[in-house]
């Protein structure tokens, strides 16, 4: 039985979708099975990204010490992130409704989930559980530039709650901060948190031909649907953490206005005007677990 449905159980009886609250870790809660699910996602990761993760992450993960033979305490982690960009975390029990979500990420608190997976949900999780949260977007929280993006994102978010753009800021969370590619001069690499902590996209979003790989541009990409019952169809390329933090300066307002007024794109479908880094095959869709 999983210790989260068993603490929400007992709390309001089945699952809500959001699991609201800022709770402790209680990290001594954490039994020899937590720890060797971490050892063995950490070990399994960590033996994939190096030349497939962008720099910034590897360098955040030796940042923060983190190893493969304990679950990492948020209160250690916050000790070097505070002091390197300010950020902190805060343990929560899962999602959180969006505007508490976005309040969190402007202040510089991420939420990560304190609970891990079940063994015999290794392979696919389909709500992020801590290795999802910590391994996946803690290590870029110790880049300044991205830290940056990430809370300018939050406090557009805040200001969004008010209008109905919430689906087109989920579009670019889904499309950066989970699923992001980064050019560098070794080639393509990987910066989203969901490709990090999944094998199998760990392998497919570099290396696959099925999926389209274009350059960003904020507008069209928060036009871009997408599936979360398969690996991306389309990635969206940035050439810098400088450029995805720029591109959220400007008011999006005026931007939400024009996206309301256009129909959106299909995950996998080319768009006019796209620079295409690497045009998909538009076949071979990889599904992932039961979502
Ligand atoms: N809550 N805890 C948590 N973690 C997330 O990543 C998260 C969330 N709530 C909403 C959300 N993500 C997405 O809808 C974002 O696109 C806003
Ligand atoms: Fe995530």
């Amino acid at each position: 039985m999983s210790k989260r449905i068993k603490y929400l159980q007992t709390d309001r009886g089945d699952l809500p979708m959001y699991a609201e609250g800022i709770v402790e870790q209680d990290w001594d809660s954490y039994t020899e099975a937590d720890h060797a699910v971490w050892k063995q996602l950490f070990e399994r990761q960590s033996a994939l990204l190096p030349g497939r993760a962008c720099d910034e992450f590897m360098t955040g993960l030796e940042d923060l010490k983190l190893g493969p033979d304990q679950i990492p305490k948020f209160s250690e982690a916050n000790k070097v992130l505070r002091a390197k960009t300010g950020w902190e975390l805060v343990a929560v029990e899962g999602l959180l409704p969006d505007l508490r979500f976005f309040e969190l990420l402007s202040a510089k608190q991420f939420p990560v989930t304190w609970w891990i997976r079940e063994p015999e949900q290794i392979d696919y999780i389909s709500e992020p559980d801590l290795f999802h949260d910590f391994f996946g977007h803690v290590p870029l929280l110790a880049n300044p530039v991205f830290g940056d993006y990430l809370q300018a994102y939050g406090a557009g978010g805040v200001k969004a709650a008010g209008l109905d753009a919430l689906s087109f800021l989920a579009r670019l969370y889904w499309y950066t901060v989970e699923f992001g590619l980064i050019q560098t001069e070794q080639g393509l690499r990987i910066y989203g948190a969901g490709i990090v902590s999944s094998k199998g996209e760990s392998l497919y979003s570099l290396e696959s031909a099925a999926p389209n790989r274009i350059g960003f541009d904020l507008q069209r990409l928060m036009r871009t649907r997408y599936r979360i019952d398969t690996y991306q169809q389309s990635y969206f390329v940035i050439d810098s953490f400088k450029q995805l933090f720029d591109a959220t300066e400007p008011d999006f307002t005026g931007y939400y206005a024009a996206l309301q007024a256009q129909t959106p794109l299909a995950a996998g479908e080319i768009a006019p005007g796209d620079t295409i880094v690497q045009r998909g095959s538009g076949e071979g869709w990889v599904l992932v677990g039961d979502v």
